[in-house]
């Protein structure tokens, strides 16, 4: 059987469909629906489309016992799924129609759905990504994270403060889930460890359930869709009866209540936040529930324990997931019996392990008391890998038990097969710095699988404009083979075309900046150049060096207002950890940076600057097809990847970039004349922080970055309060880890040769067409493959 596009539905059949769940689904007459009610039945009806080729995908891989891929993650920043299914399906016209016969407008009712948040950022939305190119792909697997009822916090400003506001996705009603009350594990924590039998026995002291809710992922064409299936905490006996009796109704709602903190909200990736017990439980929870889930899978399908590599793979995403080690060979050696020996390689043979940073701060560790506390089992557990794996390499010096702790990469590394860095630059460096000794023992394990996004919800959905213009040139073929994009670098040189992109990129802006005058209330020059910086906020990241460029410029402005100046709109959008005292001051120094700029009658058509509220998927999806320059800065050796760098320059954005993280491939791809590169490289950086007072002689060489530093340092965006930045201004001064002020001279070059690139609009076009024509490379679709061959030795099973 080939598994052929599935027939798409009409107009006519869609718009009955709606129609029918209005009414039987909801319980609503069309002429008294509102928004959320048309939501809903566009929703509902597209889900039945759905969920045969979801029915259907899973029974081809029961009947072939086929080898699926679970990939173990703490987030899954899906956004809406609503257009990413009407896309994946290609029925974008006929949904638009079927609802303009009811009456109803499309873009509205598509923007009626919350964003998914169950994610902080790159981390969480390359699963999602992931997840897409699975289905597209063909290749089963399923997404296990947990169903949040809080995802992350909203975001606001309060006089340039940001204020943080618990975020409830699940109080709007959710049309993607199937709740799976039968598919329930009782998951323990804490107790102590006995011995019958000669077996280790843990008995747990405390229990809750984990309960599956299952939302289908479907692919380009509906020809698969996997399952992504969240797990919520409930009590195990919801309801203290005994309680209620008494009168003690508080006593009698505890135990749901203290149950379903598990599953209450994610964690802010908060790297000054040390080890908080929820953060592990969390972690158990997850990862107890999907392998007691996999192995229901498998027991259903074979009976010998032996052979679950054959029909399992398991991918930690970071080392959130990494008790899964300890647990596999817990339940392999404790409850099925394997030799512990056999139990190591039977789960390493299943396990592997993603690294996503070598930030030491942001390296997972618990100290052994709360480990033992919550899973004394998994520490006994972890000391006997630990000690397998010393009596195998005798001459190692480093151990994943020492100093009273776990480390959870030490462990990730000994209990998986591969481990893969996300860029090859990261990867490289993993070699020789975080995971030396280790590489040095097993020098097969350590791979490279340069991250990628899913030009589906990346290209064709955010960007309808390029993507038709695309379509029209080299026809559909490229959605699902990305490289092809190549195919229109012939059409770049001819002028027409040419023009027709630059209409594309303006329309996007225009349209960006109505938005921001109805939700801001500021207006924006769409033929000004669109500077774009989105990402978490983290000095690495380096949002302070941008702002500090800025400031220059403005500076600059002022003192010749006549020269000839390439108008520029710089956005940032980006949340900080609510712990995370110093991100949070770039905010708020940002936010004043713009107030004063703005409000500047000399600089006002000419220079603008905007802190974007709450960043979240859709906003990037409006911001990333209306960006021209996309600002790529980190400190080299910093950023592990990156993944909006990729989406900038798929939908035809220039980069102004380090040699950090995939910025290094992208340069290649597009061409290093179609990149503006500046800064130290991750050796240079190394090198620099060696020299005393390498920050007072960047300064002392460049006067724009004195005066600049001088401005915020005297409170010029800060009059009522003068001192405000003076922290800000001492740390690049002095210790300036993150080499602002080293490599400011050079990124003020590269801007100032990006104004210039700017002011050639021909030759800016050009460019800019090149990058989209040569990023086909950094589709996630590339990227699943390399996983599929290396890692995971998994197939499609779109032609079985
Ligand atoms: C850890 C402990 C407690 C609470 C939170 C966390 C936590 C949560 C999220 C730690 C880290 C994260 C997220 C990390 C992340 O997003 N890393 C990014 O991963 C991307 C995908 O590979 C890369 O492109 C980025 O370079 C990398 O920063």
């Amino acid at each position: 059987m080939n598994i052929a596009t599935p027939p798409r539905v009409t107009t006519r059949g869609l718009s009955d469909a709606i129609t029918r769940h209005l009414r039987y689904s909801f319980g609503r007459e069309p002429e008294f629906a509102g928004l959320e009610d048309w939501r809903m039945a566009l929703s509902y009806a597209i889900r039945d489309q759905i969920a045969d080729s979801w029915f259907k995908a899973a029974g081809t891989a029961r009947n072939q016992g086929a080898k699926r891929v679970y990939y173990l993650s703490m987030e899954f920043l899906i956004g809406r799924l609503l257009e990413d299914g009407i896309v994946n399906l290609g029925l974008v016209d006929q949904a638009r129609e079927a609802l303009a016969a009811l009456g109803q407008d499309y873009d509205e009712v598509l923007a009626d759905e919350p964003d998914a948040a169950l994610g902080n950022g790159g981390l969480g939305r390359l699963a999602a990504c992931f997840l897409e190119s699975l289905s597209t792909l063909g290749c089963p697997a399923y997404g296990y994270g947990i169903r949040y009822e809080h995802g992350l916090f909203r975001q606001s400003f309060q006089g340039g403060r940001q204020v943080e506001a618990p975020e409830t996705w699940l109080l709007q009603r959710h049309a993607w889930e199937f709740e799976r009350p039968e598919a329930r594990f009782r998951i323990g924590f804490g107790g102590h460890v006995e011995e019958r039998e000669g077996r280790k026995l843990w008995l747990p002291g405390e229990h809750v359930d984990a309960e599956a809710y299952d939302t289908p992922i479907v692919g380009w064409q509906g020809r698969w869709a996997n399952t992504l299936r969240l797990w919520s905490a409930k009590a195990c006996d919801p309801f203290d009866l005994p309680a209620f009796n008494r009168g003690d109704f508080t006593a009698a709602a505890q135990p749901e209540a203290l149950a379903r903190t598990i599953s209450r909200v994610l964690y802010p990736d908060d790297t000054t936040e040390q080890g908080r017990e929820l953060r592990l439980k969390q972690e158990f929870f997850l990862t107890a529930a999907a392998l007691r889930d996999i192995l229901a899978r498998f027991d259903k399908e074979e009976s010998d324990i032996r052979k679950l590599p054959q029909y399992v793979a398991i991918q930690l995403n970071d080392t959130h997931p990494a008790v899964a080690g300890p647990e596999l060979v817990r339940i392999l050696h404790d409850e099925r019996g394997l030799p512990l020996d056999e139990a190591m390689q039977t789960a390493r043979a299943c396990l592997s392990y993603t690294n996503h940073t070598l930030l030491p701060e942001a390296l997972e560790s618990w100290g052994e008391d709360l480990f033992g506390r919550l899973l004394p089992r998994h520490l006994e557990i972890a000391d006997l890998i630990d000690n397998a794996h010393y009596e195998a390499n005798p001459n190692r010096t480093q151990s994943m038990r020492a100093d009273g702790q776990v480390k959870m990469g030490q462990l990730s590394f000994v209990m998986a097969h591969k481990v893969n860095g996300v860029s090859a630059l990261h990867t490289e460096l993993m070699k020789e710095t975080v995971f030396a000794e280790l590489h040095h023992l097993h020098p097969e394990r350590i791979v490279n699988q340069t991250n990628g996004v899913t030009p589906r919800r990346w290209l064709l959905a955010c960007n309808p404009r390029l993507s038709g213009l695309i379509t029209e040139t080299i026809g559909d073929g490229w959605v699902d083979d990305l490289e092809r994009l190549r195919e229109l670098e012939p059409a770049i040189e001819d002028a027409g075309w040419r023009q027709r992109f630059a209409e594309a990129k303006r329309a996007n802006k225009a349209e960006l900046a109505e938005y921001i005058s109805q939700t801001q209330g500021v207006s924006l020059d769409p033929d000004a150049m669109f500077d774009v910086q989105i990402k978490r906020m983290h000095e690495y990241k380096r949002q302070h060096l941008n702002i500090l460029e800025t400031i220059a410029l403005w500076q600059e402005m002022k003192d010749n207002p006549n020269a000839d100046w390439t108008p520029r709109v710089t956005l940032f959008a980006g949340k900080a950890a609510p712990g995370y005292a110093f991100a949070k001051d770039i905010i708020r120094l940002i936010n004043d940076a713009a107030e004063v700029i703005n409000a500047d009658p000399a600089t006002r058509d000419k220079l603008r600057v905007l802190f974007l509220p709450n960043y979240n998927v859709t906003l990037a999806e409006r911001l990333i097809p209306a960006a021209d320059l996309s600002e790529q800065i980190s400190t080299a050796g910093k950023e592990a990847s990156g993944t909006g760098n990729m989406k900038f320059a798929l939908n035809g954005a220039m980069t102004i970039g380090t040699l950090d993280g995939a910025n290094v491939e992208i340069r290649e791809h597009v061409g290093a004349e179609n990149f503006f590169l500046f800064g130290m490289t991750a050796s240079e950086v190394e090198e620099r922080r060696a020299v005393e007072d390498h920050a007072q002689q960047a300064i002392a060489a460049d006067p724009r970055l004195a005066r600049a530093l001088q401005a915020v340092g005297s409170g010029a965006f800060s009059p009522d309060e003068p001192d405000r930045y003076a922290h800000i201004t001492e740390n690049l001064s002095g210790a300036d880890y993150f080499l602002v002020a080293s490599d400011f001279s050079d990124y003020w070059r590269a801007s100032r040769e990006a104004d210039a690139a700017f002011a050639d609009r021909a030759g800016w076009i050009r460019r800019a067409a090149l990058n989209t024509a040569r990023s086909g490379w950094f589709s996630s679709d590339r990227t699943i493959r390399g996983y599929m061959r290396d890692i995971w030795a998994a197939r499609s099973h779109l032609e079985d």
